[in-house]
């Protein structure tokens, strides 16, 4: 992408209104826009983000064998009816009527409609299991929407709804998502560490809330120091060996791990002093297992291999790409701007040029640009004509892991310059070896962190 074709509106300072960091950062940086409280535009940069953040999540859950689908944002109330939770919800719930006064909503969250499309089809255990997830816009009117995208009034939700015949193979699939949701968050670059949550209204018996640890968070965080040490799974793994999913489980929930919502003294005190890990967090990820609870008063029943009708057990798993976003900003900046993690970045490279009009210049950037984007790699190219100031601060503020940079001096040696955003470190390098650096970083990353 050529920085001047594109839609980058940066701004030189950040709306007073903006409290914390990533919604600074994303003012400033041109990724979003407020329209009102709690709503806002996704502009390039940060549409480019949201995608990538929906695509690791996508390729996780399908990998978890869930299916994707796509259920609408405005649902009726007569399901909410039918599972109580139309009068529960409150005013966090934005209600509509439509041009026949029927009653409409604009979905906070999905249970009641995959339960209804569960019941118009499923009839049979020999379908089961089954989990269908879909990534939508839903929307919470919060009493006090804040920290821009982090907590908005509309926001981006994956969430996925499991279906089993019994209890064990119910919780078998909550596992399964438990253990996909590591592997998202490693793949996102970031560590998140799952907690023993409160079920809140969406009910149910077990629950686990996924805190990604940043001085920022809205959550206080009580921790074994071990669990920051355990290995995540990597690509190889067998969803369909239920008994090495749940160990997995089991090793990520035997520390003391806790919010400060479900914190419980007497058990951190167990905690040995030197393992005790006090921090800040914030929750980007909650799964929650309820059982019967929404399939009961909806009627959504399977036959058994015994013939017999039977409830079917449910769990839902939520995952907010629109917060990720701007967790990963608070996780990774510093007083220039945005440090994107390696594993996932709007584009992979900055390339500055800082004589435009300067032909032997130009010609360097775009045969350069070329064979990057040839090779496979993401690149904005800053052929403005500003002062060179101003593109080190762009690129900076923007985050990008690598910026390369060529001006007319370098050039004379065959040489430029190769700054790593997030060490700071630079080296000049002739173009030849900055492709061979770059394709090494690449093959590591998606080894790393690649589908
Ligand atoms: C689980 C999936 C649920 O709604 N029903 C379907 C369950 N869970 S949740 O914890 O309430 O939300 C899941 C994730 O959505 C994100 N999220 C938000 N993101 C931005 N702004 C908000 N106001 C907001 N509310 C929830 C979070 O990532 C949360 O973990």
């Amino acid at each position: 992408m050529y920085l001047s074709k594109y839609f980058l509106p940066v701004l030189k300072e950040a709306p007073r209104e903006a409290e914390i960091v990533s919604h600074q950062l994303m003012l400033r940086a041109g990724m979003i826009k407020q329209q009102s409280a709690g709503i806002y535009s996704w502009l390039p940069l940060g549409l480019k983000m949201l995608r990538k953040v929906e695509q690791v999540i996508r390729e996780e859950q399908n990998r978890a064998g869930a299916v994707e689908v796509l259920m609408p944002t405005i649902q009726s109330a007569d399901l909410w009816r039918e599972s109580g939770r139309y009068d529960d919800y409150g005013k966090e719930m934005l209600r509509i009527q439509d041009r026949h006064e029927r009653d409409m909503l604009f979905g906070p969250t999905n249970e009641e409609m995959i339960t209804d499309i569960f019941r118009s089809y499923v009839r049979s255990y020999k379908d089961l299991p089954l989990n269908l997830y879909h990534i939508q816009w839903k929307f919470r009117d919060e009493v006090r929407p804040r920290f821009g995208v982090m907590r908005g009034r509309e926001f981006f939700m994956k969430d996925a709804y499991s279906f089993d015949l019994d209890e064990p193979s119910s919780r078998a699939a909550y596992y399964r998502m438990f253990v996909s949701y590591l592997r998202t968050f490693d793949r996102l670059g970031v560590t998140a560490v799952p907690m023993r949550a409160d079920t809140g209204p969406i009910g149910g018996d077990l629950s686990h809330e996924f805190l990604i640890l940043a001085d920022t968070g809205e959550s206080e965080v009580f921790c074994h120091g071990d669990t920051m040490k355990l290995p995540v799974p990597d690509r190889n793994i067998d969803y369909s060996d239920d008994a090495a999913i749940e160990g997995i489980f089991k090793d990520w929930t035997s520390n003391y791990a806790r919010t400060d919502e479900m914190h419980d003294e007497n058990l951190w005190n167990e905690v040995a002093e030197g393992d005790r890990m006090n921090a800040r967090g914030i929750e980007v990820g909650h799964i929650f297992h309820f059982g019967t609870k929404y399939s009961e008063p909806m009627g959504a029943k399977v036959t058994g291999p015994d013939g017999k009708d039977h409830d079917v057990y449910m769990g839902s798993y939520g995952i907010g790409p629109s917060r990720v976003v701007a967790a990963l900003i608070e996780a990774g900046h510093d007083e220039n701007g945005i440090i994107w993690p390696d594993s996932i970045a709007p584009f992979d490279v900055g390339l500055i040029n800082l004589r435009v009009g300067d032909e032997a210049v130009d010609t360097a950037c775009v045969d350069l640009y070329n064979q990057l984007t040839n090779a496979g790699f993401d690149v904005l190219y800053d052929d403005t004509d500003g002062r060179a100031g101003g593109k080190f601060a762009l690129a900076d503020l923007i985050g990008l892991p690598w910026q390369l940079i060529i001006g007319p001096r370098g050039l004379k040696n065959g040489e430029i310059e190769v700054k790593h955003r997030a060490t700071g470190e630079r080296e000049n390098l002739t173009m030849e070896a900055t492709m061979n650096k770059l394709t090494a970083w690449q093959k590591d990353v998606n080894e790393r962190f690649g589908g």
